[in-house]
Parts: C-alpha cells; sequence; structure tokens
C-alpha cells in the first residue's frame, strides 16, 4: 500500500495521531506536498461524505475524520508555497451563515495567504453583520472569499453578497465563492465576481484579482 493510500485510510478512520506520522514520513520520502493533500487528505474526505450518505458513518465519525485532517494539514502548511513578498492586499474569507464546516475555507485561506495576501480568517457561521464590520474595520481589504459547503446554506451567501452591495463596499472589495455546492452559474447569479472550485483555483484567482 502507498504511503498515500495509508493516509487516506487513516483520514477515513479518524486516525489523528498516525495521519501526522504518515504525513511526516510521507514528506521525508519525497511526497509532493500537493499529492499528499488531493490525493491523500481531500480524496478521503469525499469517502468519508459518501459513506456519511449511505448511512455508513454518522456525524462523530465524520467529526474525528475532519479532526484528522486538520492535524495533517497542520503538518503540510509550511511546505504549500511560499509567500513571495510581493503584496497582494487584505483578504477576509469566512463560512457563511448556518455552515460549520471550516476545512476548505482554511485551505483557501493557507493558499491565498502564500500568494501574497495579509489573511483575516473571520471563522464559521459568518452573518451580514458580522462581515460588514470586518470590511469595515479593514479598509484595506480588497477581496472577501465565502464558503459555503450546504445546499441549506446556499441563500446565506446570496445574503451576505447583496448585504456588501448595500453597505456600498463592494467598490472597495471583490467577492470570490466556493465550496462543494457551489458553481461558476450559482456565483454568475448572486453577482459574485469569481467563484473558485478548489483551494489552488482560488489562489490563482485572488493573485489575478489583486493584479
Ligand atoms: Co458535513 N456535510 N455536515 N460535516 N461534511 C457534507 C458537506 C455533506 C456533502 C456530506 C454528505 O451528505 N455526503 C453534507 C451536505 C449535503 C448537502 O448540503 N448537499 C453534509 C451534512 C448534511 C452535514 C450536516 C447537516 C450533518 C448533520 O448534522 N446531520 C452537518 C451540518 C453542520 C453545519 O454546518 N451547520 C454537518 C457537519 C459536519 C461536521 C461538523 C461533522 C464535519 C465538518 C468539520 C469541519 O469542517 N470542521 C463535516 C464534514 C467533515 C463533511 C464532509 C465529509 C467533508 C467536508 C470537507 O472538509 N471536505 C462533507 C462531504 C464532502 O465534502 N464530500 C460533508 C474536504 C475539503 C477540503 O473540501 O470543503 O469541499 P471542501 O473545500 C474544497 C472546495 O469546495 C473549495 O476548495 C476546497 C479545497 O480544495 N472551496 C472553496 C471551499 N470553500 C471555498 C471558498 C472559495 C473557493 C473554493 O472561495 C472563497
Amino acid at each position: 500500500m502507498s504511503k498515500i493510500q495509508e493516509i487516506s485510510n487513516a483520514i477515513e478512520l479518524g486516525k489523528k495521531k498516525v495521519v501526522l506520522e504518515l504525513v511526516e514520513q510521507a514528506l521525508a520520502e519525497g511526497y509532493s506536498p500537493l499529492d499528499i493533500l488531493n490525493q491523500g487528505m481531500i480524496d478521503a474526505m469525499g469517502v468519508v461524505g459518501e459513506k456519511f450518505k449511505s448511512n455508513e458513518i454518522y456525524v462523530p465519525e465524520m467529526l474525528v475524520a475532519a479532526r484528522a485532517m486538520k492535524a495533517g494539514v497542520e503538518v503540510l502548511r509550511p511546505h504549500l508555497g511560499e509567500n513571495e513578498g510581493e503584496s497582494c492586499g487584505k483578504f477576509i474569507i469566512g463560512s457563511v451563515e448556518g455552515d460549520l464546516h471550516d476545512i476548505g475555507k482554511n485551505l483557501v485561506a493557507m493558499m491565498v495567504e502564500s500568494t501574497g495576501y495579509t489573511v483575516i480568517d473571520i471563522g464559521v457561521d459568518v452573518s451580514a453583520e458580522k462581515l460588514i464590520e470586518a470590511i469595515k474595520e479593514n479598509p484595506d481589504c480588497n477581496l472577501i472569499g465565502l464558503s459555503s459547503l450546504l445546499t441549506t446554506t446556499m441563500p446565506a451567501m446570496k445574503r451576505l453578497v447583496a448585504a456588501v452591495k448595500e453597505a456600498g463596499l463592494h467598490e472597495q472589495v471583490k467577492i470570490m465563492v466556493g465550496g462543494a455546492p457551489i458553481s461558476q452559474e450559482f456565483a454568475n447569479s448572486i453577482g459574485a465576481d469569481a467563484f473558485a472550485a478548489d483551494a489552488a483555483t482560488a489562489a490563482a484567482i485572488a493573485k489575478k484579482l489583486a493584479s
């Protein structure tokens, strides 16, 4: 079994300590950090999601898998790209109101930071009030990111985009959206400026928007 497959299995089983050891070993053995992330970790969470959907596992198992993944991501963090020194501005990111999923958001934050943005993570379950306050507190913020993992929280994403516009802040900030149920069509329909399907694309788009 390859090291990546072992990492994937350990994430599915929520074995945090084993994940930490295996990720260290994989890096030492020369596996690419992006392969470890994409094939070992993100794919494993996909399997976890499928098992949840088919009632093979329940919320507690999903939670321990998420904790194991988060621990592994922390080991990978220093290996996932360096800030080249050029400043792109300030990026405020959060998961929308009602949504507690934060692994994808955290990865996007990490990758966008590596392109040269200062990142302010305002967490999960972000209300319009909280987002507007954060933008007003950071007049140098030029990009915001909204993440949604649930179909039931997609309307909250729409409300947050509308609130930014109603507050007259869209002149200041561009809005990027993403998350498993989000598509380019949905992003267009709610008036977001950009959609990214994954963290690497989010980083590339953020960089482009800054130039
Ligand atoms: Co939840 N959950 N969950 N969950 N969970 C999903 C999303 C689900 C698809 C599982 C399933 O049924 N197959 C399903 C949603 C169904 C739907 O709406 N269509 C679901 C459900 C139903 C729920 C609950 C309602 C379950 C319940 O309580 N009955 C509940 C809701 C809680 C809430 O938010 N209010 C719930 C709870 C949880 C846990 C707390 C147990 C845990 C989250 C822990 C945490 O995040 N700290 C959890 C988990 C782990 C998952 C799955 C298994 C994995 C999510 C994940 O981290 N993926 C997930 C199934 C799945 O995704 N296949 C599932 C890995 C991560 C790297 O991917 O987040 O997609 P992702 O991020 C990607 C891209 O989407 C993109 O880039 C990232 C990296 O490439 N991206 C962006 C994300 N944000 C972006 C922003 C951008 C750009 C790109 O720009 C700003």
